[in-house]
């Protein structure tokens, strides 16, 4: 349980300690971090995670993070306290109907009036957060049915656990009971697009790995041998250096593909909107839209083919569709050793995949002088040069910030999934303590490393207090340019001068958590990066490295998704 106290949800605070076993509770500094820290937990254990937040302003603080989750499709149950009924309307403390701010950002948003119903209603709200297509879930109670007897308790105060969903206080299913099986027919239909292709791309996003379908997803990658494209936390299925991962290939990949099947992710402003092909000639691409979930297919752009459900399901129906088709296995026609048909993997065995994977690799090799770049004031891009040596394949590394972050984005390759967490589509500032709480929780013994902008340190830095309070060591890295580059830049261009974009140069943020009862170092020179990171790494606190690095330096962005 991620909280903020408040005496509106003291109960659920009692009931906690006296479980048993009891119900670990993480008291934080700000109610979005522990929101944003519930997020982060559904999104690497991908069970539900759990935020309480009391009455009025614990729950309005927290909304961001809710919207987050919403956008992120992410399984999280906020609890929130509620200003009693018998009062209601004449103006006790922090009285506010909650629901109907959270309605549009949540599955469902509900109040309990009930002491009796309370565990049913917490049931409720895990079985929906958990069902595809997944995301937060809102349940308000009010004072005198969270400080009520529940059903069959005497005792009265404790709140029964989850209704007795979940006798072993252990994980809720993935996903819904029913398989809920993507249409064959749709499954075929896309199987025979990719026969009839030349020049297919894949895209993995977020819901390949939140709905347990990595596996299957890396299965029909490698048997159709077909360039993927990783988006998101789809990032790491193929792991880093894997051969038909082509996502630094990314604009030649999707400028010239005919078909491309996109999976687990929103045909948004970081896909293009679905609009692919069309660069040097080429016609416009086909899209094929798969999600978990029919609500969540794409209805702004022309489809060739979509399909719903089960993501493992979709992708193990892809491979035999296209078996039959004679496009995947070994010896097969069109399959890897077998005689070639048509389009299929034989045509683009042969040209597209060797073209997309020399794009990459001279993508790859024009980065080297940047990550190992001398340059004073700091390249950023140094940072991760030499982050890459030190990082072990099962690290969990997290984005906040601007320009500091795309370039993460861009050079930090995880080896698997569920090992990067940035902000997702709703780009929301922030998140970085809670997402790196809760990594530390779910990852006890890996590298957790968060990777600040400075402007974005200014939102979540004073639960490095957390950190400390919890024992909970992450190496933070604050890319400090002294400006909110992403939008000082832009408004450069635009306006030819800038407002409202700078900040201090060299602001010790290490200070700050130091004076938290953490570590950390400035570091201005780009031989002392590497270093540094070291002793960050070593030190066994929370620990941050606050590099200084070129103001003038602008992430080289083709669009800012305005
Ligand atoms: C909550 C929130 N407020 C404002 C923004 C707009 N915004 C996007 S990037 C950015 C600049 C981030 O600056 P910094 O974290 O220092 O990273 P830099 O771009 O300088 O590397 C801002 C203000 C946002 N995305 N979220
Ligand atoms: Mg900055």
């Amino acid at each position: 349980m991620f909280t903020l106290s408040g005496g509106h949800v003291f109960p659920l605070y009692d009931g906690a300690v006296r479980a048993d076993p009891p119900m670990r509770i993480i008291d934080v500094r700000h109610e979005q971090t522990a929101v944003f820290a519930a997020e982060a937990t559904a999104r690497l254990d991908r069970e539900p995670g759990l935020a309480v937040l009391t009455a009025g302003p614990g729950v309005t603080n927290g909304v961001s993070a809710i919207t987050t989750a919403h956008f992120n499709g992410s399984p999280v149950v906020i609890i929130g306290g509620r200003a009693p009924d018998y009062r209601w309307g004449s103006g006790s403390l922090q009285e506010i109907d909650h629901p109907r701010l959270l309605a549009p950002v949540t599955k469902r948003a509900w109040t309990e009036h009930e002491a009796g119903r309370v565990g049913a209603s917490v049931d409720e709200a895990f079985r929906l957060a958990t069902a595809r297509h997944r995301g937060p879930v809102f349940l308000d109670i009010s004072l005198e049915a969270l400080f009520g007897p529940a059903a069959g308790d005497g005792a009265g105060g404790a709140v029964s656990s989850a209704g007795g969903g979940d006798p072993d206080g252990g994980s809720y299913p993935l996903g819904p009971s029913s398989p809920d099986t993507p249409d064959p027919v749709s499954v075929a239909v896309i199987a025979g697009l990719l026969m009839a292709a030349r020049r297919p791309v894949l895209v993995l996003g977020s819901d390949v790995w939140l709905d347990g379908a990595e596996q299957a997803a890396r299965q029909a990658a490698e048997e159709l041998r077909l360039p993927v494209i990783a988006n998101g936390q789809g990032r790491g299925v193929l792991p880093a250096g894997h051969e038909l991962l082509v996502t630094r290939a990314r604009s030649a990949a999707f400028g010239q593909a005919d078909l491309v099947i996109v999976v687990g992710t929103p045909l948004d402003f970081r896909l293009g909107y679905g609009e692919f092909g069309g660069r040097d000639g080429a016609p416009r691409a086909q899209v094929v839209h798969v999600a978990d979930a029919a609500g969540q297919i794409a209805t702004h752009c022309p489809l060739a083919g979509s399909a719903a459900g089960d993501l493992t399901a979709f992708f193990t129906g892809l491979i035999a569709a296209a078996g039959q088709g004679g496009l995947a296995g070994p010896g097969r026609p069109g399959g890897p050793g077998g005689p070639g048909v048509r389009g299929g993997p034989a045509g683009w065995k042969s040209s597209w995949l060797p073209m997309l994977q020399a794009a990459r690799d001279q993508a790859v090799a024009a980065d080297g002088p940047l990550l190992a770049s001398d340059a004073d004031p700091i390249h950023p891009m140094r940072i991760y040069g030499e982050l890459s040596k030190i990082l072990d394949s099962d690290a969990v590394v997290i984005g906040d910030g601007g320009d500091f972050v795309s370039y993460a984005g861009k050079y930090i390759e995880p080896q698997r999934p569920g090992g990067w967490l940035d902000p997702g589509p709703y780009g929301c500032l922030g998140t970085g303590l809670g997402y790196a709480i809760a990594a530390r929780i779910a990852r006890p013994s890996a590298q957790v490393v968060l990777l600040l902008g400075d402007g974005a340190a200014g939102f979540s830095l004073m639960d490095a207090d957390t950190l400390v309070r919890h024992r909970l060591p992450v190496v933070m890295i604050v890319g400090n340019n002294a400006i909110w580059g992403l939008e000082k830049h832009p408004m450069q261009a635009l306006y030819g001068y800038d407002v409202a974009a700078d900040l201090q140069p060299q602001c010790r943020y290490d200070q700050v958590v130091a004076a938290l009862g953490g570590a950390g170092e400035l570091v201005t020179s780009p031989a002392g990066i590497g270093p540094a990171l070291r002793r960050a790494f070593d030190s066994g606190v929370p620990y941050l490295v606050n590099v200084s690095t070129d103001s003038r330096v602008s992430y080289p962005r083709s669009t800012t998704g305005i």
